[in-house]
């Protein structure tokens, strides 16, 4: 770690002295800033006048509960300040709404990811990615070509994980709320003989997913000779805070292992992609990698398999293995 490096702040400016953008640097800033107020609204949440949902509906077909809107305002709000930010693309409304005509960078979030375990108190987390676009067309682009991408996880502690795509660094919150630098230069391990799918949508697995799962269950006397552990949080944020740390597999496979799946490309699978793969990660739809992907819309959705590189070459295999559906 470079002496000296400890505040988000530092950090940046460390950053920009090695050639990152001051103006990037500025909407990292604003980005780390919203998401501790997001974590405050969180914690409020049990006391806040609002009902549990306003009833209404995005563009998911989800029922927005308050914190999803109030997170996805309080983005808005910090970035409309900011005269490079040309675009916000956010899950939670339907546009891209336009910020600045003569902006540079264009920022996609989902404000609160997996926002209905706030109410059985389970981490959940924002999830940002920046890419250069000046027009709406621009936004639609391969998710190798961000400029950034981070998490916010709003659990035990608030952490700050980001990548500017030369290295992953955790930040968290201090006692005095602001990021301080936990640590960065994080690599994902390799092997973890641990995977995160949902078990209840096994009917709609593709093949190979069901063979690889099925050998997986099969333990030490199975074809992959090792004993297996599963894991699902039901929030993409906490499971691959999780892999980065120590590794394993995150599966959301569509139903057919070259169709969507339930997740976002723009605002969950290409950031959370850029930064596991700044980490030495593999992430892949199941048929290419998912940073290769050339979206046609904001809220596309892809298959998502993510984690350590030598679990996941294992997985290909039993995709390649199995083809079909
Ligand atoms: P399921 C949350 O809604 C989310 O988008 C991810 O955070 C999470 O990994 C996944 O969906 C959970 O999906 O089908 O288990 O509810």
């Amino acid at each position: 770690m470079r002496k000296g490096i400890t505040s988000l702040a530092s950090f940046l400016s460390q950053a920009v002295d090695d050639g990152v953008s001051p103006d990037l640097a500025e909407v990292v800033t604003a980005l780390a800033a919203a998401s501790l107020t997001i974590a405050q609204d969180i914690r409020k949440s049990n006391w806040m006048e609002a009902d549990t949902s306003l009833g209404t509906v995005n563009i998911q077909g989800e029922v927005q509960k308050p914190l999803d809107v109030i997170a996805s305002d309080r983005m808005m709000a910090a970035l409309q300040p900011l005269a490079h930010v040309s675009f916000a693309v956010s899950e939670e409304v339907d546009e891209a709404v336009s910020l600045n005509t003569a902006g540079r960078y264009a920022v996609i979030f989902d404000p609160l990811d997996g926002s209905s375990n706030v109410d059985v108190n389970i981490t959940v987390g924002s999830i940002f990615s920046v890419v250069e676009a000046s027009t709406l067309d621009q936004i639609l682009q391969p998710g190798r070509q961000q400029r950034f991408a981070a998490y916010a996880a709003y659990g035990p502690s608030t952490l700050f994980t980001l990548t500017l795509g030369n290295g992953v660094a955790v930040f968290g919150a201090d006692h005095r709320g602001q990021y301080r630098l936990i640590s960065q230069g994080h690599r994902v391990p390799a092997q973890n003989p641990e995977y995160a799918i949902n078990a209840s949508r096994k009917m709609d697995w593709p093949p190979g997913i069901a063979a690889f799962v099925s050998d997986c269950d099969l333990g030490e006397t199975g074809p992959l000779a090792r004993k297996h552990n599963m894991r699902w949080v039901g929030s993409m944020v906490a499971e691959l805070h999780r892999i980065l740390l120590r590794g394993g597999l995150f599966l959301y496979p569509g139903k057919s292992i070259d169709g969507p799946g339930k997740l976002r490309l723009l605002y969950e699978a290409n950031p959370m992609s850029f930064i596991l793969e700044a980490a030495g990660g593999v992430c892949s739809t199941g048929t290419q990698p998912i940073l290769d992907v050339i979206p046609h819309g904001l809220h596309q959705r892809v298959g998502v398999l993510m984690g350590s590189a030598s679990e996941m070459e294992s997985l290909m295999s039993y995709i390649q293995a199995n083809p079909g559906r």
